[in-house]
């Protein structure tokens, strides 16, 4: 599990700027700021919603181009994502749509940032299904799977319980 990733950028005040922009949308906000001196000779500020888990310093760039996905619950969100990153100024890679190629259900958009990586917000809910059912199918159905698993666990021992009274009578 990703705990929090980092990305050098060539002029940090225009990066953090710009994600901070593109970001608002889908609830990011700069969360922490530490200065070169605290950041091991490069400015550092740490974006996220509930905790600081995107990292941008200065010092870059970051090379090759790198590729990051952000995920969201509702289509609407990647839709806000798209407009808000190009008004900031990104450069279009793909607009909000269904990617059929990765599931059916992927609906995505790509922006470049001032370096040219390759931003993506995406969400993997059919229309209308997070807020009822909080987890795609694919995960909802992954999830089942243990509990069922020592469900059966449990009633394999109550059987075996339920056997021993019975030989003791
Ligand atoms: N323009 C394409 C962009 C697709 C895209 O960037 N897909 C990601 C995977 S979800 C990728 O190939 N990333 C590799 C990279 O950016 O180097 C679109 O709109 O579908």
């Amino acid at each position: 599990m990703i705990d929090h990733i980092g990305l050098a950028v060539t002029d940090f005040a225009k990066s953090k700027a710009w994600y901070a922009a593109a970001l608002a949308p889908i609830g990011y906000t700069v969360m922490m700021e530490f200065p070169a001196e605290q950041a091991g000779g490069q400015p550092a500020a740490g974006l996220g919603d509930t905790k600081p888990d995107f990292w941008l310093a200065g010092g870059g760039p970051t090379q090759p181009h790198t590729h990051l996905a952000f995920a969201v619950k509702s289509r609407a969100l990647v839709d806000a994502f798209y407009k808000a990153a190009l008004a900031a100024g990104g450069r279009d890679n793909g607009p909000p749509g269904i990617r059929a190629h990765y599931h059916p259900n992927y609906y995505g958009a790509f922006v470049l940032d001032p370096d040219g990586h390759n931003v993506e917000v995406v969400c993997h809910y059919p229309p209308g299904a997070s807020a009822k059912s909080g987890a795609p199918k694919a995960k909802r159905a992954a999830a089942k799977r243990p509990a069922a698993k020592s469900k059966k666990k449990t009633a394999g021992k109550a059987t075996k319980r339920a056997g021993a009274k019975r030989k003791k009578r």
